[in-house]
Order: C-alpha cells, then sequence, then structure tokens
C-alpha cells in the first residue's frame, strides 16, 4: 500500500475513531463466493460441517446475527483471510499483529423496520473479558451495497476519546432515548456519519466508538459480516473463560491476519 494512503487512514482512523475503505478490497471471485457462503449460512447450510455458535437463521421480519460465521462457511473464512483485509487492518491500526477472534454475520431486512435497528452503543460493553479496550476494533465488511436507505452503520465521530461510558445498548431500537442517556463530556459535540460502502469496502471502528444503525428502507437486504480483531496490545483477562477468549490460541478459529 502507498504510504501516503496508509497514514491518511491511520491518521483518520485515530482522528474519527473509525475510518472507511469506501471501494472494493478483494477480488471480485472471493467477494462473490463469501456471498453465496452467507445465503448458504443463513438458510443452515454449513460447508465445513460447523455451526454458528449462536442459534439464529435468517428471518425476514428481523435483523439477523449469526455468530462465528467464518467457522461455518469456507468461502467467508477466505474473504476474512485474504490478506487484503490483514493489511488494510495494520495501516488503519498501527499494528504489528491482526488477530480475528470473532465474526458476525449481520443482514437487515428490507421492511424490518425498528426491528432492524441496532442502537446506539460502544462495543466495549460486550467485551469486559479484554484487560482494556486498547487494541480492540471491528472491520465490517459490506457484502452488498450499503446505502443510505438501507440501514448504514453510522458513527459519532471523536467518541471514542470519551473513554468507556457504558452507556447504550446494541438490542435497543429507540435511538433518541439511548442517546438521552450518554453522558458525553461537556463542550463535545454529537457529529454522526454514514457509512456508505459498496459491496466489498470495509469500515473500521474502535471499540469505544459510539455507533447505530435505522431501518433498512431500501428494497433489498443490506448484507455484511462484521469482524472482531486485536492488536497485540490487547489482552485478556487473566483467568476468565468465556468463550471468545478460550480459542485464541486456535489458528482455525482465531486466524491471525497479519504479521508485520
Ligand atoms: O451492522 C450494524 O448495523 C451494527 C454492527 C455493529 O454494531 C458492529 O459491527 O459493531
Amino acid at each position: 500500500m502507498e504510504a501516503d494512503r496508509v497514514l491518511l487512514a491511520r491518521q483518520q482512523f485515530e482522528t474519527d475513531g473509525f475510518f472507511l475503505a469506501a471501494q472494493p478490497l478483494f477480488p471480485d471471485h472471493v467477494l462473490a463466493s463469501a456471498v453465496a457462503g452467507m445465503d448458504a449460512v443463513k438458510t443452515g447450510d454449513f460447508d465445513t460441517g460447523v455451526p454458528p455458535s449462536n442459534d439464529a437463521l435468517y428471518d425476514p421480519s428481523r435483523l439477523c446475527k449469526i455468530n462465528d460465521a467464518h467457522l461455518a462457511s469456507t468461502c467467508i473464512y477466505r474473504l476474512l483471510t485474504n490478506e487484503a483485509l490483514g493489511e488494510w487492518a495494520a495501516a488503519v491500526t498501527g499494528a504489528r499483529m491482526v488477530q480475528i477472534w470473532a465474526s458476525q454475520l449481520l443482514i437487515k431486512p428490507p421492511g424490518s423496520e425498528a426491528a432492524g435497528h441496532v442502537g446506539w452503543h460502544q462495543d466495549r460493553q460486550y467485551w469486559k473479558f479484554w484487560r482494556q479496550p486498547l487494541g480492540l476494533f471491528t472491520a465490517w465488511i459490506a457484502l452488498s451495497d450499503v446505502t443510505a436507505e438501507s440501514g448504514p452503520m453510522r458513527f459519532v465521530r471523536r467518541s471514542h476519546h470519551w473513554g468507556f461510558l457504558d452507556q447504550g445498548d446494541f438490542f435497543g431500537s429507540d435511538h433518541e432515548a439511548l442517546k438521552a442517556d450518554i453522558q458525553m463530556p461537556t463542550g463535545d459535540n454529537w457529529e454522526e456519519a454514514d457509512a456508505l460502502l459498496p459491496a466489498g469496502g470495509v469500515s473500521f471502528h474502535d471499540c469505544l466508538t459510539y455507533h447505530s444503525s435505522g431501518a433498512n428502507t431500501s428494497e433489498t437486504p443490506r448484507c455484511s459480516v462484521a469482524v472482531h480483531m486485536r492488536t497485540q496490545e490487547a489482552e485478556p483477562v487473566s483467568g476468565d473463560t468465556s468463550y471468545y477468549i478460550s480459542h485464541l490460541d486456535d489458528s482455525a478459529h482465531c486466524p491471525v491476519i497479519y504479521s508485520g
């Protein structure tokens, strides 16, 4: 990657708490196979023989969240371990090492209205099995074009500088009520940015950055896979036996996708 592009991506991630790689990062055939993999997984067809770690199939009335999609589908695994993703993740975060520790297919059906909402939250609220927020982030890969009508993710610019507030709820659908309960530092602004992406584009966000998403009013599902990652700076809580940190030594479950 060109040095000035890397620098810009890194600066934006540090300043805003998120970065949009708003062009397809993957070869066409890798992306197309992953989309086919998603279509299989959402109907309960797992070519690896390994089911997702939660019991969820596609339901057109609500947001569909299928955990550990990379274990259930060979083609989704290939997408997540494609070298472009590791290189971008390292460029954006400045990491020497990037490891995947979880993934989720997130499919928002058209017409699902508030049942497709994701409430304002910081990912750290759900990731307390890591000692600190440092070095924890998400790469959200668009598997379909994400337009303003499709219920894109929206980030609150610079909110990662607010520290861990532990206020918000991924599963809440009333954005205004959730926002009212978030005590941002005095003098700061709430500035939202939509993450519009073509299929194959990726947004990266820090685990302290506030984000949410609204209804899909388009005609087609909004499809994505969210990939939770850590750099060399993130350490699990010692002695914690939570599912997500119990497989870190298993390279098939938690592949290292960049090592500089
Ligand atoms: O897909 C969405 O709308 C929200 C995803 C999310 O909260 C995440 O990837 O951290």
